[in-house]
């Protein structure tokens, strides 16, 4: 028996003394020594009465400790669902429970707003913070570093990660061994990594981007992680004369772009940028080059299926688009209406076929069945077009949702609490163009009658229970809302009304 998603990113390394992660105070963390780490999770796990199959919900920030209990949960069979460290009490509450978590794992600062919250839900609070101290952290330190690796298959769950939906409510996608595995193989041959490369690592571990594509590539390849808590453009300067490879979202590309630090010869050792998670403009795609020489990589992929399209790594990296399905998945664009396949060059729904592709929504067989067709295409709810050499363009979405600085907000989800505010009658939420992030999120709202609404009190109010990334960063009060003849709201003429509000004087 066997467990292949163990077997082939962490157990091949069993006994290497390689270096797998390198800290900016100096500190390398060899691949065995990681692997005794997740082994001691994996024990106190297994002690705290975690069986393979149940979810453990982790809410940590980020450091070679939070990446071992992903590996730890992987050998143990445990399903990990990994939380956004900026989600609040309220947020959390939400995914423990509709998980069914039997450990949420946090930092101690967390612990008082989170214990009611593990209780409420039946589930041990464990803590751990990134300087080693915290209850899970303590218990760990007894246990033995070998861990008998549980048996899985390709088909069963690797871990839960939360996407927000159109109506507001989270759903768990499930993603398989067999999804992840999939993915990093491919994408390590594609994008050609081996153990010569050092990854500069700067994104978030609870995502799709930082957790699987990043780390699951470099430990497929044996390559070493350069391993930052955040985003931070000094390490980032200073670390990549010894980097080979950067993934980040495009807010990276740009920030890097406005330092006058960033020069060719920086980066004249490097050998990938990789961009993802939301659209990079043209416009940084041909500053990066003329800058640095290098032609930023741009992939496409999401929360459900990873992975779906690359730009190539040798060939030509075309700006403005996501490149050519990656082999053994299929693309096609669709009529939203019809779902029939349209002539190539015509804009409609992307989906997406292959071995990537996750299980479906926890606990929503209809969300599942909406989104995920019998014949196993996914509808992906972005909108694209083929060009006449096969490069897919993203051009919009079909889904209402704002992307800042690569966080998924849904609308949905503000405007419920905007409406519920006192003398507030309805709001739409819209995402307007941002130098920084992209797109950021703006608030539209319509009094009830003749009430004054206090704008500061509202924002500070829906702002208790919402992740400070989501927080409106402007709040317009308007005498109703455009609608169409139908009624529906008109967000596309609220972005274009308001598209150059943060617009750089
Ligand atoms: C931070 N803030 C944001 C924000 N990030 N606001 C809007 N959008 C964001 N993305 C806010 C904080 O709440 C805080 O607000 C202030 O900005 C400063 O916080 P910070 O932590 O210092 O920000 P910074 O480190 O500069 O973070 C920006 C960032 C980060 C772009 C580096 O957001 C980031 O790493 N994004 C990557 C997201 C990601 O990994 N996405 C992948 C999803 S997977 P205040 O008010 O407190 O000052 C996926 C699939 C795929 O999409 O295809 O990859
Ligand atoms: P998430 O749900 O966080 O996984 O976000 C997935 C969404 O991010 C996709 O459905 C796209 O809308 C968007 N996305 C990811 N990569 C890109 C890209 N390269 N260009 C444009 N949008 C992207």
């Amino acid at each position: 028996m066997a467990n292949p998603l163990y077997d082939t990113l962490f157990g091949q390394h069993k006994g290497k003394t390689t270096p797998f992660l390198e800290l900016a105070d100096g500190t390398i963390i060899s691949h065995n020594a990681f692997l005794e780490l997740a082994a001691q999770y994996a024990h106190v796990f297994a002690q705290l009465g975690v069986r393979p199959g149940d979810r453990v919900a982790v809410q940590v920030a980020k450091s070679p400790q939070a990446l071992a209990v992903y590996a730890a949960c992987v050998q143990a069979g445990i399903v990990f669902l990994p939380l956004n460290t900026a989600y609040t009490a309220d947020e959390v509450s939400y995914f423990v429970e509709n998980s069914g978590a039997r450990v949420v794992l946090c930092d101690e600062r967390r612990s008082e707003a989170l214990a009611p919250v593990a209780k409420a839900a039946g589930a041990v609070l464990e803590t751990m913070n990134t300087d080693g101290r915290g209850s899970f952290a303590t218990q760990a330190k007894l246990m033995s570093p070998e861990f008998k690796t549980a048996d899985r298959s390709e088909d069963d769950l690797a871990a839960f990660l939360y996407t927000s939906g159109t109506t507001g409510r989270s759903k768990g996608a499930m993603l398989t061994q067999g999804n992840l595995l999939s993915n990093s193989k491919t994408l390590a041959n594609e994008w050609a990594f081996t153990s010569d490369d050092v990854l500069l690592h700067a994104l978030p571990i609870f995502h799709t981007h930082g957790l699987f594509v990043a780390t699951n590539i470099s430990l497929l390849a044996g390559s070493k992680i350069f391993f930052m808590p955040k985003f931070d453009l000094d390490v980032i300067i200073d670390r990549m004369p010894t980097a080979t490879t950067m993934m980040g979202v495009p807010t990276f590309y740009t920030r890097l772009l406005e330092d006058a630090r960033f020069t060719k010869k920086l980066a004249q050792d490097m050998r990938l940028f990789v961009s993802g998670s939301a659209p990079l403009l043209a416009e940084t795609h041909v500053q990066f080059e003329e800058r640095t020489g290098h032609r930023i990589l741009e992939r496409y992929g999401m929360t459900e299926t990873n992975m779906n399209t690359s730009n190539p790594y040798n060939g030509e990296r075309r700006a403005g688009t996501v490149g050519f399905p990656l082999p053994g998945i299929e693309i096609k664009i669709t009529d939203s209406n019809t779902g029939a396949t349209l002539p190539q060059g015509e804009i409609g729904e992307i989906e997406v076929r292959g071995p990537n592709i996750f299980k479906g929504y926890w606990q929503m067989p209809e969300k599942t069945a909406e989104e995920l067709r019998e014949d196993g295409f996914f509808i992906t709810g972005d909108l694209g077009q083929i060009d006449e050499d096969g490069y897919l363009h993203i051009v919009g979405r079909n889904k209402d949702l704002i992307i800042s600085g690569g966080y998924n907000i849904y609308p949905k989800e503000i405007e419920l609490l905007l409406d519920a505010e006192k003398g507030v009658l309805e709001s739409a939420v819209i995402g307007v163009p941002h130098p920084d992030f992209g797109e950021t999120v703006v608030g539209v709202l319509v009094a009830e009658g003749e009430a004054e609404l206090d704008l500061d009190a509202i924002k500070k109010n829906i702002g208790t229970s919402l992740a400070r990334f989501k927080h409106p960063q402007k709040l317009i009060v308007l005498p109703e809302l455009p609608r169409n003849t139908m009624g529906k709201v008109q967000k596309k003429a609220l972005r274009e009304d308001y598209k150059d509000l943060f617009a750089p004087a």
